[in-house]
């Protein structure tokens, strides 16, 4: 028999006691998202939308190690290499319609987050109403790493993080613990793993209740200690000014920003860095539409493929950007994108 008919549904959704249960079921991948787990998830939360037996939706990731750990840039890669665009945009359209969908959703959507969420997996649980974070989340969006940018409606939400948090997550991917969450207000609550089956029984039996029933103080927030030193460095809007801001600061958490910006696409983090600034004011849907756009030129532009090729398929950790510094990029050709 192949693979194929022996392989378990990439997505399980049930429905048990008022309940309708998503698990992203792809553990070996670390949960992350393909075409076909975003067409189940559709198909389920169209179907339990209008369904009375349905209260609430929770969505967790199988597996133990992830939520969901982004999208799949592995597919979307080939498909560029391929030349067959027309599938990478159908990709993307697919999933954002999802993440409006999720945003709009007419009942509580409960993600509980035991492990990475990164990117794809941001746009699972953070449209959704309540958002519960264990002991080993992990958050990030990770995309100038790959070339890519923050999407899934990162454009809407980033710049609306306390201060200039949302800036700083996007440029730098940094990854953060779930207090930092609860604090970013990326998380709504914090539940230890070890009450996770009691939080569900609790979701099931007398609903959202359970959630303040099972939350704990969130611990304490490095992003919090930091806040002052990024609202300062990462005020400016361009990338060289925000440089220029870490390199006059020049101490060790601001060494360690530059080091980390150094090895991110650098026409990746000038797209970025305007991609917030235009998202600041704009709805979701707009910010959506104007990420769909964005992924037309981004993903073609060479950088793309190299850092997919660098991060995720060779795993070699060496990407050759081109232009290799910030200094280099045109800043009209980054506007030129936009259009
Ligand atoms: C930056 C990213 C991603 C990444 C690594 C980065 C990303 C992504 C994945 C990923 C993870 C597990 C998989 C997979 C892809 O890795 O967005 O296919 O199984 O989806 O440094 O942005």
């Amino acid at each position: 028999m192949s693979d194929a008919a022996l392989a378990e549904p990439t997505v399980l959704a049930e429905v048990a006691n008022g309940v309708g249960r998503l698990v992203l079921n792809r553990p070996k991948a670390l949960n992350a998202l393909d075409l076909d787990m975003i067409r189940l998830l559709t198909e389920a939360l169209e179907a339990w939308r209008e369904d009375p037996a349905v209260r609430l939706v929770t969505i967790e990731g199988a597996g133990g190690r992830a939520f969901c750990a982004g999208g799949d840039v592995r597919a979307i890669r080939a498909f560029v290499l391929a030349g067959e665009l027309d599938a990478a945009e159908a990709f993307f359209a697919s999933e954002y319609r999802l993440n409006r969908m999720i945003a709009e959703y007419p009942k509580p959507y409960v993600a509980l987050i035991d492990g990475i969420s990164m990117g794809g997996g941001m746009g699972l649980s953070i449209h959704g109403s309540h958002r519960v974070v264990t002991e080993h989340a992990v958050m990030a969006m990770p995309e100038t790493a790959i070339a890519l940018f923050p999407d899934i409606g990162a454009s809407y939400f980033l710049p609306r993080l306390p201060g200039r948090l949302g800036l700083y997550l996007a440029l730098t991917g940094a990854r953060i613990s779930p207090g930092d969450a609860i604090y970013a207000r990326l998380a709504t609550h914090h539940v230890p793993r070890a009450a996770l089956e009691s939080l569900k029984a609790g979701l099931a039996r007398s609903g959202l209740a359970a959630l303040e029933a099972h939350a704990h103080r969130p611990p304490e927030s490095l992003l919090a200690q930091a806040r002052a030193a990024i609202d300062d460095c990462f005020a400016p809007d361009t990338v060289p000014e925000i440089l220029a801001r870490l390199e006059a600061r020049g101490d060790a958490w601001a060494k360690a920003q530059l080091d980390t910006l150094a090895r991110m696409s650098p026409t990746s983090l000038c797209v970025t860095a305007e991609l917030l600034r235009r998202g600041a004011t704009m709805s979701l849907a707009d910010c959506l539409a104007m990420e769909l756009r964005l992924t037309r030129k981004v993903i073609v532009h060479p950088d793309f493929a190299e850092g997919v090729r660098a991060q995720v398929v060779d795993k070699t950790r060496d990407p050759k950007w081109r232009p290799a510094t910030v200094a280099e990029v045109d800043p009209a050709a980054i506007l030129a994108m936009f259009d």
